[in-house]
């Protein structure tokens, strides 16, 4: 048994002072930290620096780490020429992002308290590095294909790489789960059977979805600037499904949406309806130019959001707390400490639901990961505690994964 207890504890009732959690790989208790010394004698004391707060483990959903050798190969401003430049330039990248490369990129999120992260992973390259990292890793195996040709030896390949993730060891902490890239880029027949799989094994799943305004013209029209680009890549002239076909086939398995930047009202509420969520990327989104996700009406439509990196394919860094920065100046019209506290929840309680993971909360049960932010003197005021959290800090200065120390 551990007993960790700091100035103030993120709560689900809110920031709580006085007060000490003793844990395993679980949290056994919460009370003050008399009450646990007393009743647990035994167990190992951990301090925490004065202005600490205790929060539960961040939650990054959406990272591609095979990209993470980016750093001006890739090209920014809108979504076209990055596609290009990811088509002209993954075979290297891909190439120059060894293991340590990866590695160094789980430990600077561990550094900013992010203690589960989901990786997309369209090679399986990142397996191994997965199952080292300290970290837990709900592994997305990502299906890519729109060509019905190649469909079938595609989804073979898909699925050897889901099976692969389903035998890691437990120690490893990863959680197998499935992507589908985009409704550009995958045939709806494999589509469907990756979807059905997911649902057989209870996998968490995930898309990319109206991420610009290419996409949405593709889709609905056949026209824009993907035309020009299926037709040089893939000599296709017709996009293989629409925004309607695509978001129905996810109808019966609640799925983790990445980006709907382009989404309208109708769709967006919709995708509350059928109880979906969505991964927001305020960095790539403003880096590849493709708008703003109107985060301040998701609420009254009920549809729950995570704020998550994205890869280092349109990102400067897989720091969550600078990404938190970030949506802050992209949503500079909203109410600044409400955002702050929306965006906490959205690395911890709502992440861990949409993920289905039994973390995100500080309360008895709950799994024992943890991040200690230190604030660089006494917050005045309990309400901004949230708001200082996310300004102050560019690293954490304590992190735990399943009880135990990680850094
Ligand atoms: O989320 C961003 C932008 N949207 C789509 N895909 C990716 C992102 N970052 C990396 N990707 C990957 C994706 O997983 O780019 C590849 C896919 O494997 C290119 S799709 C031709
Ligand atoms: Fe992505």
């Amino acid at each position: 048994m551990k007993i960790i207890q700091s100035d103030y504890i993120y709560t689900p009732l809110g920031y709580q002072e006085n007060l000490a959690v003793a844990f395993t790989d679980t949290i056994k208790e919460i009370a003050t930290l008399d009450t646990l010394k007393s009743k647990y004698p035994q167990a190992e004391v951990i301090e925490t620096a004065a202005n600490s707060v205790l929060y539960p483990g961040f939650i990054n959903t959406h990272v591609h780490l095979e990209f993470s050798a980016n750093k001006t190969s890739l090209k920014y401003g809108s979504f076209m020429p990055w596609l290009d430049s990811v088509i002209e330039h993954r075979e290297d990248l891909v190439g120059d992002c060894d293991n340590t490369v990866m590695m160094g990129e789980c430990e600077a999120m561990m550094r900013s308290g992010v203690t589960t992260f989901g990786a997309i992973s369209s090679f399986g390259n990142e397996l191994e590095v997965c199952e080292k990292a300290p970290q837990r890793v709900v592994f997305y195996n990502e299906l890519i294909g729109s060509n019905a040709q190649y469909a079938d030896m595609l989804y073979g390949d898909f699925m050897e790489r889901v099976k692969a993730s389903q035998s890691c060891d437990k120690a490893s902490l990863i959680i197998p789960a499935i992507a589908i890239h985009s409704p550009y880029s995958v045939h709806p027949i494999i589509l469907q059977k990756a979807v059905n799989v997911a649902k057989q094994y209870k996998l968490p799943l995930s898309a990319h979805f109206l991420e610009s305004q290419a996409e949405r013209e593709w889709l609905e029209k056949g026209e824009g600037e993907l035309k020009s680009f299926f037709k040089k890549y893939f000599n296709t002239e017709v996009p293989v499904t629409n925004i309607q076909e695509f978001m129905y086939a996810f109808d019966t398995y609640p799925t983790h949406f990445t980006h709907c930047v382009q989404a309208n009202k109708v769709e967006l509420e919709y995708l509350a309806q059928k109880g979906h969520t969505i991964a927001h990327c305020p960095r790539s989104n403003r880096y590849l130019g493709v708008g703003r996700l109107p985060i301040e009406i998701l609420k009254d439509l009920g549809l729950k959001y995570s704020v998550a990196t994205d890869g280092l394919s349109s990102n400067d860094s897989l720091n969550i707390l600078d990404e938190l920065r970030a949506g802050l100046m992209l949503h500079h019209q909203a109410p600044i400490e409400k955002l702050a506290h929306s965006f906490i929840e959205s690395i911890t309680s709502n992440a861990a639901d949409i993920l289905g993971l039994n973390n995100g909360r500080i309360a008895v049960g709950k799994l024992a990961d943890f991040a200690v932010v230190t604030l660089p003197e006494v917050p005045k005021r309990e309400e901004e505690i949230a708001l200082w959290t996310v300004l102050h800090t560019k690293e954490v200065s304590q992190v735990f994964v399943d009880g135990e120390k990680v850094l």
